[in-house]
């Protein structure tokens, strides 16, 4: 068979713009792909879009010699207020290159060590709000509170800027300010042609300038301060030369940064936090295991002080994280383009620059998954299980030279907090919660409270030697 003359007929085209804006525009896609498969055109006033969810299709799209990113039309919108910061620049823009490499050794290893004592006291101010909250026989309400923890872990390891999050009785304006800017950049893609936005573009622009005024405060802060340090991200951005041509970032595009790395660095966090309490939640075995784990390190102690080592010890709940993750990956999409025009499969033609977007949660529900990818189950991220299983099925941190710089500071930040949080309480599910997703180009459980009781030391088990089975790999 001539597998190109079958080429456009191949691919289903969906007309969504008669369906109205919706504002769970990721879920309505996952619909369309359960309806139409992998591979499907989806037409929104005019506009056209290819999406794929395939296992074999996204692993081409992420070989990095045929595909790059494409800055989509969500990232275009984005760009409105972080430009050429490090996630919305254009692969060719001198900045991306400039600013990864100056920007990359605050990501190393290393580097997560020196971050570990912020998380760590951020971590204690949310099981500080919750005993609180608990005295006070309250629900915790989870997204807000993850956020709180996750916006003041960023503002402090990375840039040394205390946010203050729980002194404060609502979430500090940062972060409702951010929510409608990303909030603005999607719906935006679904705009009708025909109405009238000013009022939504004149409040975007004010929420915008907001966001550029805080980031002034933020390095006016360190400036003041005569502090000269470089080992933070900050302190990278302000003074670190390029290791190869010396040259520096300029203001405004540290300014883009700093924008780019507050949003990026605790939105998406927060999200996979409240994810991941939500399915230990309503699986009690996992959260058994993962109480377990770390009662097997903590034993009894009613404040256990985790050292960077032991975060590389909470294997199961480190699990239960990336489980959380492939089931809704709070960056919910990323874009590819083709290089040079192409065959995507050998039958979907694909001009150069031409965008595609990988949808990640159905990608994280191919069959490669197994019969039942709904279900929530962290042995999927079993030592062996994960190598028995093709690289690109997994994609929460998108792929290549573009992938998340922020994947081990996330996963180190919410695996210390999970585990304290599992550590420390029982979590009732007061509501009887069902999982509703909420969207703002990121992905959280909408409406998700908790009550909680503390655990006491009689319940744990005793403690085992650390050695076995969660030997530390690296974290
Ligand atoms: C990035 C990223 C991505 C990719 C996108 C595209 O492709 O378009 C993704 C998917 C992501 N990221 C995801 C995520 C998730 C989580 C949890 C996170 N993420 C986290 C974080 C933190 C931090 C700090 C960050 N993050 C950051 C970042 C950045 C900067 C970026 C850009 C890169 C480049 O260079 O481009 C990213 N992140 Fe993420």
């Amino acid at each position: 068979m001539n597998r190109t003359t079958e080429a456009l007929v191949a691919v289903p085209t969906v007309d969504v713009s008669a369906v109205g804006a919706t504002d769970t525009p990721m879920q309505q896609v996952m619909r369309l792909a359960r309806r139409h498969g992998p591979v499907f055109r989806r037409r929104l006033h005019g506009g056209e879009r290819l999406f794929v969810s395939s296992l074999d299709l996204v692993a081409e799209l992420c070989d990095e010699e045929r595909f790059t990113k494409h800055v989509g039309p969500a990232l275009e919108n984005v760009r409105e207020f972080t430009a050429d910061g490090l996630f919305t620049a254009y692969n060719d823009e001198p900045n991306w290159a400039r600013a990864h490499d100056i920007l990359m050794p605050a990501f190393a290893l290393g580097s997560m060590r020196a971050y570990h004592p912020a998380m760590l006291r951020v971590a204690r101010r949310l099981t500080d709000s919750w005993d609180a909250r608990l005295a006070a026989g309250s629900p915790v309400d989870v997204a807000e509170d993850m956020t709180r923890m996750t916006l003041d872990t960023i503002g402090l390891a990375g840039f040394g800027y205390d946010f203050e999050s729980f002194a404060r009785a609502e979430p500090h304006p940062f972060v409702g300010a951010m929510v409608r800017c990303l909030d603005w950049s999607m719906t935006r893609l679904g705009r009708d042609p025909d109405g009238d936005f000013t009022v939504q573009d004149e409040a975007f622009r004010a929420d915008a300038d907001f966001l550029a005024g805080v980031v002034d405060e933020v390095i006016a802060a360190r400036t003041a301060s005569g502090d000269t340090r470089t080992d933070d991200l900050l302190g990278l951005m302000l003074g670190a030369v390029h290791p190869a041509d010396g040259t520096t970032l300029t203001t405004a595009n540290i300014r883009h940064q700093v924008i780019t790395f507050l949003i990026a660095g605790h939105e998406t966090t927060s999200g996979a936090l409240s994810f991941a309490l939500h399915y230990l939640l309503k699986n009690p075995v996992a959260l058994r295991l993962a109480q377990q784990e770390t009662d097997e390190l903590w034993g009894g102690t009613e404040d256990p002080e985790p050292t960077f080592e032991d975060v590389g010890r909470l294997r199961w709940i480190r699990q239960v994280l990336l489980e959380a993750l492939r089931l809704w990956p709070t960056a919910a999409a990323f874009s590819r383009e083709a290089r040079e025009d192409t065959l995507l499969g050998g039958r979907y033609p694909l001009r150069a620059g031409d965008g595609v977007s990988v949808l990640t949660p159905m990608l994280h529900r191919d069959p490669v998954w197994g019969d039942n990818p709904e279900l929530f189950d962290p042995s999927r991220f079993d030592p062996e299980a994960e190598a028995a299983r093709p690289v690109h099925a997994f994609k929460p941190f998108g792929t290549g030279e573009r992938a998340c710089i922020g994947r081990q500071f996330a996963l180190h930040e919410a695996t210390m907090l999970l585990g304290l949080i599992v550590h420390r309480y029982r979590l009732i599910d007061h509501t009887g919660y069902r999982l509703r997703v909420k969207e703002t180009l990121t992905l959280k459980p909408d409406g998700f409270t908790l009550t909680l009781a503390r655990r006491t030391p009689a319940r744990r088990t005793a403690p085992r030697p650390v050695a076995e089975p969660v030997s530390a790999s690296a974290a």
